[in-house]
């Protein structure tokens, strides 16, 4: 037999209770009302407008096995600079890559969809799970920075949703967003357009699975599979175009050189 290291994969999940109730043996639990506010109260108000919108979904896979080793030379670098260095920042530089070349998908629309607003600056907003409910501030102008800037906004936003001390500022402006629910489990989702935005991508845990070499091939291989799951809205995107955006993401995080070769 073969003996290996766990992978961090390999660790039982231990589900977090958001209520722990201790209840005396024999004793029915009583209901519990728990007023919706805050942050609760600003997500009824959001989702309830953004199912206004006819949803596009659309779900691809995405062989990370390059990227994976990329990401932990850069995780080392980065640490030596202080950073903290997730994959996260190489999605999000990657989606504003593609979004240079699908400008349609970094949009807005008026209230009454008259008109469509190509925005400017790539304001990607990433959905934060804050303990007291969701959260989605952005990283201004990720068109700009460089995929160090990116983490270290993104540990910025996490630092400031921890302490429930995110700005306006913060929150404003968002263009495109991306949810990584992964990061706590699941393969696919069906996230929901943050309104006034056209899009928005769901990421899943990354997997390691086995896959064909190649077409041609009979060899299995060992890779790191991460499935996507984009939402967009169908009044004004076309499947076409989430598809191409979507190949283009794809074809960054899988063959990262690429993604250097078009970086400003
Ligand atoms: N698959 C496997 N591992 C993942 C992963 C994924 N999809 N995403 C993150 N990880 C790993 C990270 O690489 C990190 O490990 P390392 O120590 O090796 O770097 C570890 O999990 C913890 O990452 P993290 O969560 O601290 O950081 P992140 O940048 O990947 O994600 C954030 C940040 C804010 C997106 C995440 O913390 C979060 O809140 N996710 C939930 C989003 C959510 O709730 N979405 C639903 C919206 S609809 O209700």
């Amino acid at each position: 037999s073969v003996s290996r290291k766990p992978d961090k994969e390999d660790k039982p999940i231990i589900p977090k209770a958001s209520v722990f109730r201790p209840t005396e043996s024999g004793k029915v639990p009583e209901d519990v009302v728990e007023p919706i506010k805050g942050i609760k109260k600003a997500m009824v108000k959001t989702m309830s407008a953004a199912l206004q919108i006819p949803h596009f979904g659309y779900c691809d896979e995405v062989d990370l096995t390059q990227l994976v080793q990329l990401r932990s030379q850069l995780k080392e670098l980065a640490k030596s600079r202080g950073i903290n260095f997730s994959y996260m920042p190489l999605f999000i530089k990657a989606a504003s890559l593609a979004l240079t070349q699908y400008p349609v998908l970094n949009a807005h629309v008026d209230e009454n969809c008259e008109n469509l607003i190509y925005k400017g600056a790539h304001n990607i907003g990433v959905a934060i799970d804050t303990g007291n409910g969701l959260l989605v501030p952005n990283i201004k102008n990720v068109q700009t920075k460089s995929c160090l800037d990116i983490a270290s906004d993104l540990t910025g936003l996490q630092e400031r949703a921890a302490k429930n001390q995110l700005s306006p500022e913060d929150m404003k402006n968002v263009t495109f967003s991306l949810s990584n629910i992964g990061s706590i489990g699941g393969t696919y989702a069906k996230p929901v357009i943050l309104p006034p935005t056209v899009a928005i991508g769901a990421l899943g845990k990354i997997q390691v699975l086995p896959r064909y070499a190649d077409k041609h091939s009979d060899v299995i291989k060992k890779c790191h599979i991460m499935q996507v799951s984009w939402s967009a809205d169908h009044r004004v995107i076309d499947g076409a175009s989430m598809a191409r955006f979507s190949n283009l993401w794809k074809s960054y995080l899988e063959n990262p050189s690429l993604m250097l070769l078009d970086m400003k």
